[in-house]
């Protein structure tokens, strides 16, 4: 059904009807791009906000990637229909939409492509699709091959939907200029100011062929016509009509008559994208449209992707989970860190946590990160709630939203870059906000925690306004008093973490300062939120606390339960029932619920969260994010054997039926599988594909600093590696401040870790004076 290739590369699908939604992405500075397995496609590209070029006309919201994303026949899609001549059978690759059931059938997902090879009758179909680093274009391959031994004549005809592009206007037609298909049409608008907005978007959708095609069509419905998707009545005619669109939805379709003796190929070559204007479509089709241009870009974009290959290599006892964590979690922590998920204006908590996984990456971008975060922070020491990447962005959808946790992600995130990099001349870079006010990086975060500490209640807990790190938990405090038992605790543990860094900076005052107001709101969360076994999720505006044990839903949250572990508010006595009662309230076999039991109706004192599908997203789902919080916390309290357990629950497999539930290739972590495990069993263990997640980041940090304690401080590496209780030892290689650690660990017979540097035992497990560029042996033994 699926497996691993090119030593771990590449995964492979061998049926396009088991998982029918798994997906790869692929992505660069300016585009994505999810394919499933059977061709449905969705693009999208920055201009600067999201936009489309090939559409699903019905689409809420529609510039968000869809959680679940539902896929239809008309849904945008990179389909190939192959005809015999001779006979008229009809088959397409990679499945939809004719569906025919294929002699083999591989999706192929590599870092940087995605492939497919599908035979049917005798006749092989083999696709791939890349990018360029830099340009916004799908470059496609095609090769058919005649298996069949003996001559064949065929029709291929790539089908390339474009789908209803506007209401006001669009079109389509043949451009033998070009030699392609260009679809135009006029983005809707009302307001006169959109017309200046919108006047240079990219409102043309191009289909380029390397080779004239013999015949063609870019009318969808007369392509369709009365034979539906799945045999259209243009490919009951010998040869496309050659028909344009006019204020009719556009399609590319061209068709290529071709003879094959037997066992001969024929390659063919393709462009797909969105352009201004046709100066710009001749430019690209000089820039790709060849044999040659086409290799060079795959491996250009091969170099880009490589270049997030992240900063630890583990060879394990879990071959499966060596090539998550060595091939594809890096990829999705670059992905993120890269092109902050394609926004122009990423939550300011996302995009604090997407670099600090950056900084297993490329450190240097988290670091300039911080500084462009901080320059947007309020006069009043907020932080805002959405951090604004290029000229004109704006504040949009959540971002219009008050949430009151962004401050929070400074120290949390701040901590993993000075582990990993000792950069403390970070804190001392001057920062200048919007108002003109410069002030160090140092005095910007005590400011935030100085807002972290104001906006309390009387008893001392932290004020939730519309939402914390729960986006639709919007109604707690919308009235202006409720509170957030999570917002208590994680302040707690951020001011603890910017105390330890105002000690380690000489600052005694700060640090005393931060340290008293980090127990403050312990004791807050202590005296008005400990439940007896678990800390409360938080009190509405109408005083009524919840996420407790009378509550018959939303009773126990993971949320408050891993950050008072973080922050210290929760004593070793206190664990022991919290841990106990996740354990048996919370786990599932695909992880870690983030409540239960999920909400089954409004409850208006909450919010939005209770609205959503029961199991799904922040209602009672496996939200990984969450659930990666939780493992951290478990490395943190050295409970390496809960931790690991739910770390490897949260990658898909290794067994089949795994696989068939979550409906998922171990390519990428998503950000939630369905919960609601007890209510709804069926559909529990679901990925929502959707592969946004603040989740990776915190998850190679726990790979890196957890499983194989390889952390670093002001001087050196120290080394606690917290071993699975099953693993006999592992292999880690490490890079470090420009230094590799060649890292073997072994489970010894002492009761704690000893580690031999280059054959020499050292007397604690760290190692200092590190020598960039050197090579280190490290042996090490732990209990
Ligand atoms: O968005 C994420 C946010 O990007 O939800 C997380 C939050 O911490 C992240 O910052 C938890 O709430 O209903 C909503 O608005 C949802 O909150 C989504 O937009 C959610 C999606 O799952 C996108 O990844």
């Amino acid at each position: 059904l699926l497996r691993p290739a090119a030593g771990g590369h590449r995964y492979e699908l061998l049926s396009p009807t088991a998982l029918p939604r798994a997906a790869g992405f692929l992505w660069n500075r300016r585009m994505m791009m999810q394919m499933t397995c059977r061709g449905y496609a969705v693009a999208q590209f920055m201009q600067p906000e999201p936009a489309k070029y090939a559409h699903a006309p019905n689409l809420e919201a529609k510039t968000f990637m869809q959680p679940e994303q539902g896929y239809y026949a008309h849904h945008p899609g990179r389909f190939f229909y192959v005809r015999d001549d001779d006979t008229g059978e009809l088959f397409s690759a990679p499945h939809e939409p004719v569906r025919a059931t294929p002699e083999r059938f591989v999706f192929s997902a590599g870092k940087s492509d995605l492939a497919w090879t599908v035979d049917h009758h005798g006749i092989r179909v083999e696709l791939v699709v890349s990018l360029p680093v830099d340009d916004v274009v799908e470059l496609w391959s095609l090769r058919v091959t005649n298996l069949s031994g003996r001559a064949r004549r065929l029709s291929v005809y790539p089908y390339f939907p474009i789908g209803y592009m506007s209401w006001m206007n669009q079109s389509a037609e043949y451009r033998a200029d070009l030699q392609g298909i260009v679809a135009s049409c006029v983005t809707p608008y009302q307001k006169v100011a959109d017309y200046f907005k919108q006047k240079d978007f990219k409102d043309k959708t191009y289909f380029l062929c390397e080779c004239a095609p013999d015949a063609w069509e870019a009318a969808q419905e007369a392509f369709e016509g009365e034979g539906g998707l799945q045999a259209p009545s243009a490919l009951q005619a010998d040869m496309l009509a050659g028909g344009d669109a006019r204020y009719e939805t556009p399609a590319a379709v061209v068709q290529y008559r071709v003879t094959l003796a037997a066992g001969a190929a024929e390659d063919y070559r393709f462009l797909f994208g969105p352009a201004f204007d046709d100066a710009e479509i001749a430019a690209m089709r000089t820039r790709y449209l060849s044999e040659a241009a086409f290799a060079q870009a795959r491996a250009d974009y091969a170099a880009y992707v490589a270049e997030g290959a992240g900063c630890v290599a583990i060879e394990t006892p879990d071959a499966a989970l060596d090539n998550f964590v060595n091939h594809w979690l890096p990829r999705q922590v670059y992905y993120h860190g890269d092109v902050n998920r394609l926004t122009t204006d990423p939550q300011t908590r996302n995009y604090l946590q997407d670099n600090m996984g950056m900084t297993f990456v490329r450190p240097a971008t988290a670091r300039a990160a911080f500084l462009h975060a901080l320059s947007q922070q309020e006069a009043t020491g907020a932080m805002p709630d959405g951090i604004l990447l290029v000229e004109g962005a704006e504040l949009k959808y959540i971002n219009q939203v008050p949430h009151t946790d962004h401050c929070v992600w400074l120290p949390v995130c701040l901590k993993a870059y000075l582990d990993e990099t000792a950069d403390w001349a970070l804190l001392d870079e001057p920062v200048v906000a919007a108002d003109g006010a410069s002030l160090t990086m140092a005095q910007r975060i005590s400011r935030a925690m100085d807002w972290l500490l104001k906006e309390r209640d009387l008893r001392g807990l932290s004020f939730i306004a519309q939402g914390d790190w729960c986006d639709p938990m919007n109604m707690v405090g919308y009235k202006g008093k409720g509170v957030s038992g999570w917002l208590t605790v994680a302040a707690a543990y951020a001011l603890n973490l910017w105390a330890d860094m105002c000690a380690h900076r000489g600052d005694g005052d700060d640090e005393a300062r931060y340290r008293a107001g980090a127990r403050e709101l312990n004791d807050a969360a202590n005296h008005y939120l400990w439940d007896g076994r678990w800390f409360a999720r938080g009190i509405t505006d109408d005083g009524v606390v919840f996420g407790v044990k009378d509550d018959a839903e939303g009773r126990l949250w993971l949320n408050p339960q891993a950050w008072a572990i973080l922050s210290g508010a929760a004593s070793a006595t206190q664990r022991l029932p919290m841990l106990a009662e996740i354990e048996q309230q919370l786990y599932t076999p695909y992880g870690v619920q983030m409540f239960a039991p999920p909400y089954s109706k409004m409850r208006d004192d909450v919010g939005r969260v209770t609205q959503k599908h029961p199991g799904s997203a922040e209602n009672g789902a496996v939200y990984n994010h969450a659930a990666a919080f939780y493992i951290h916390s478990l490395y943190t309290i050295e409970e390496g054997g809960r931790a690991y357990d739910l770390l490897r629950r949260m990658i898909p497999g290794p067994d089949e039926a795994d696989y068939l539930r979550r409906g998922q290739l171990p390519i990428f972590i998503p950000n939630y599988y369905r919960g609601a495990w007890k209510e709804y069993p069926r559909t529990a263990g679901r990925s929502s594909q959707l592969f946004n997640t603040g989740t990776v980041s915190w998850i190679y940090r726990c790979v890196v600093e957890g499983l194989c304690g390889l952390v670093g401080d002001e001087a050196g590496l120290r080394i606690a590696p917290q071993l699975p209780p099953a693993w006999p030892g592992m292999r880690v290689v490490r890079q470090f401040r420009g230094a590799t650690f060649d890292v073997t660990i072994r489970r010894g017979g002492g009761d704690k870790v000893e580690v031999r540097c280059d054959g020499e035992v050292l007397a604690a497990p760290r190692v200092t004076a590190i020598e960039a560029g050197r090579r280190y042996l490290l042996e090490v033994s732990v209990p």
